[in-house]
């Protein structure tokens, strides 16, 4: 694997209420100012239509990279935080509306598996507002079970995703 793969994280971020746009910035933002997290790169965001219920506005997403020693329970704590701070509710429907959600995608490259972490996230390979941002930062990669980035690209429709802005 790659360095990119062994030594970053990626986190994919998503909102689609209250300014969804800016939501994704400041959380960016947010992210990068953590004392112990080192942002390195983070995607366009994007515009995408929403997975799940219908009935829900459009998402804005993006992905970023970061180099941190925290633990994946540690970084988990500290994104949880973040969008409580961000006035994320709980108790919402499964796929609903979110004025902020951040998964943690990939980890160092490892495969996590406990009560509160799977990592790689267990949606990332099927989603198109996790794949294109992910490309655009990290081309080429490899995941833990040895698929290619590259490969699964070429199984994704884009479902309308469009850049709206750069990060
Ligand atoms: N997140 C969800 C549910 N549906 N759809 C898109 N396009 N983007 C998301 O981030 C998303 C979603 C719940 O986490
Ligand atoms: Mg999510
Ligand atoms: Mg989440």
């Amino acid at each position: 694997m790659t360095n990119q793969a062994t030594e970053r994280v990626y986190l994919g971020l998503g909102a689609n209420l209250n300014a969804p746009l800016e939501q994704i910035r400041k959380a960016t933002n947010a992210l990068s100012e953590h004392a112990e997290i080192n942002l390195v790169a983070s995607s366009s965001l994007y515009g995408s239509k929403p997975m799940g219920p219908q009935d829900q506005p459009d998402y804005v997403n993006s992905v970023v990279a970061i180099e941190t020693n925290l633990s994946p329970l540690a970084l988990l704590d500290i994104t949880q935080k973040i969008e409580f701070d961000f006035g994320r509710v709980r108790k919402e429907n499964r796929w609903g509306p979110r004025t902020l959600d951040i998964d943690i995608i990939l980890y160092k490259g490892e495969e996590i598996e406990n009560e509160r972490l799977t990592v790689p996230h267990y949606g990332m390979k099927t989603r198109e507002f996790v794949l294109y941002p992910l490309d655009e930062i990290a081309p080429n990669l490899c995941l833990p079970c040895g698929t290619e980035l590259n490969a699964l690209l070429k199984t994704i429709d884009k479902n309308g995703l469009t850049i709206l802005a750069s990060s």
